[in-house]
C-alpha cells in the first residue's frame, strides 16, 4: 500500500520561494510515489483578517500555482479545506484533546500575535484544527517547511493521547523536512523567515513576480559586512541564505558555488542569482497563465474535494462513535 502524505498551504497571499523551496517542490516530488492529499487551507487564513473578495480569488490563484509547478490532479486529491466540513468538526474535537498549556507555547501563535490589538481565539487553537487536518486522511508523511515542526510534534502528541485515551483511531504521521530549502530567510533581514504576508513585498521572492522584480529585488537583498561568498549561517547569514536559494535553483552544490564565486564580488554573484530564478520560475508562471485561461480549476477542485470527503468522513465518524458524539 502507498504511504499516505497531507499538507496544505494558506491562501493569505501570492505564495514565495520559501513555501515552494520549503513545501511546495516535495509534494510533486512526493505524487509520484504516495497517495497524496494537498489542501488549501481556507480556514487557517481567516484566524487573521482578510478581505472576502481576495481570498476567493487566492483561492483559486493557489491552486492554479499548485497545477503550474507540476501536481497533476490524477495523482495526487487537490481540494480546499472549507470544501470538507469534517475538518471543522475533528478541529473542534481536538480543541477539546489539547491543553491550554500546549497552545501557549507555540512560538507561531506568539509571532503572529505580536503587536495586535485583538487575537482571535482561533489564531490561538490553529494548531487543533491542523492536527485535524492532517489527522482525518490517516497520514503517514507531511512534507512542510521548518517553521511548521512545532505545530507536527504536537498533532503527534494529540494523536498518540486520543489512541490512548479511545482506542486506536489515528495514524500518527511523521513529518518530512528537506535538508536544504526547509527555511528560507527574507530577503531584507536574514534574522526572519521569507513570508508572503510580510508587509515588505522587497522581502521575498514571490512565484509571479516578473524577471524584473525578481532581479531588482535580488540585487537589493541584504548581504553581510565583509564581500566574502561563503556559507557560514551564523556569521553571514543574509549570503547563507542566497546561497543555499542558489544551490536548490541551480541543483549546484554550496561548495561548488562558493568556489565558482571564490574572488568574486556580491555584484556577479546576485546577478547570477536572478537570472537562475528567472529561469527556473518563467515556465512555471506561463503554465500558470495557461491554467487559468482552461477554467478547469474549479472542476478539479470539486472532485478533490468530493475523494477528501470520502476518506474524511470515514475518520471522523469513527471518532465520533469513539468518543461517544451523535444520537
Ligand atoms: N520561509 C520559508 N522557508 C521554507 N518553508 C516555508 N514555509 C513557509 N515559509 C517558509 C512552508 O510553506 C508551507 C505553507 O505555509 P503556510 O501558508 O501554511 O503558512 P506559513 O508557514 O505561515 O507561511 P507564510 O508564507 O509565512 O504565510 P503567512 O505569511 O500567511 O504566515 C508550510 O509547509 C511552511 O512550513
Amino acid at each position: 500500500m502507498k504511504s499516505r502524505v497531507f499538507s496544505g498551504i494558506q491562501p493569505t497571499g501570492l505564495i514565495t520561494l520559501g513555501n515552494y523551496l520549503g513545501a511546495l517542490r516535495q509534494f510533486v516530488d512526493l505524487q509520484d510515489q504516495s497517495d497524496a492529499f494537498y489542501c488549501i487551507v481556507d480556514m487557517h487564513a481567516i484566524t487573521l483578517p482578510q478581505d472576502p473578495h481576495q481570498l476567493k480569488e487566492r483561492i483559486h490563484d493557489l491552486a492554479s500555482l499548485y497545477l503550474a509547478v507540476g501536481l497533476d490532479p490524477q495523482k495526487s486529491t487537490l481540494f480546499v479545506q472549507s470544501d470538507v466540513s469534517a475538518h471543522s468538526e475533528l478541529g473542534w474535537i481536538l480543541q477539546c484533546v489539547v491543553h491550554m498549556g500546549e497552545l501557549s507555547r507555540m512560538t507561531q501563535f506568539k509571532e503572529k500575535g505580536e503587536g495586535k490589538e485583538v487575537v482571535t481565539a482561533g489564531l490561538f487553537t490553529y494548531p487543533a484544527l491542523m492536527a485535524a487536518d492532517i489527522l482525518l486522511y490517516q497520514t503517514h508523511l507531511v512534507p512542510v517547511g521548518d517553521d511548521q515542526k512545532q505545530h507536527l510534534e504536537l498533532t503527534r502528541d494529540l494523536a498518540l493521547r486520543f489512541n490512548a485515551r479511545f482506542g486506536d483511531t489515528f495514524t500518527v504521521p511523521d513529518i518530512m523536512l528537506i535538508k536544504q530549502g526547509a527555511r528560507i530567510m527574507s530577503l531584507d533581514d536574514p534574522s526572519k523567515k521569507m513570508s508572503k504576508s510580510n508587509p515588505n513585498p522587497g522581502s521575498r521572492i514571490e512565484m509571479l513576480d516578473p524577471p524584473d522584480v525578481i532581479r531588482k529585488k535580488v540585487s537589493r537583498a541584504v548581504t553581510d559586512s565583509d564581500r566574502q561568498i561563503r556559507f557560514d549561517p551564523q556569521e553571514k547569514p543574509a549570503v547563507s541564505n542566497l546561497l543555499a536559494i542558489f544551490s536548490v535553483i541551480s541543483g549546484q552544490s554550496i561548495d561548488e558555488l562558493v568556489a565558482a564565486y571564490d574572488g568574486k564580488g556580491y555584484g556577479d554573484f546576485k546577478k547570477d542569482l536572478g537570472e537562475a530564478l528567472v529561469a527556473h520560475l518563467s515556465p512555471i508562471q506561463a503554465r500558470y497563465e495557461d491554467i487559468r485561461q482552461s477554467g478547469e480549476v474549479e472542476r478539479i477542485l470539486q472532485q478533490g474535494a468530493e475523494k477528501a470527503r470520502q476518506v474524511a468522513n470515514d475518520t471522523l465518524a469513527n471518532v465520533k462513535e469513539r468518543v461517544g458524539l451523535g444520537g
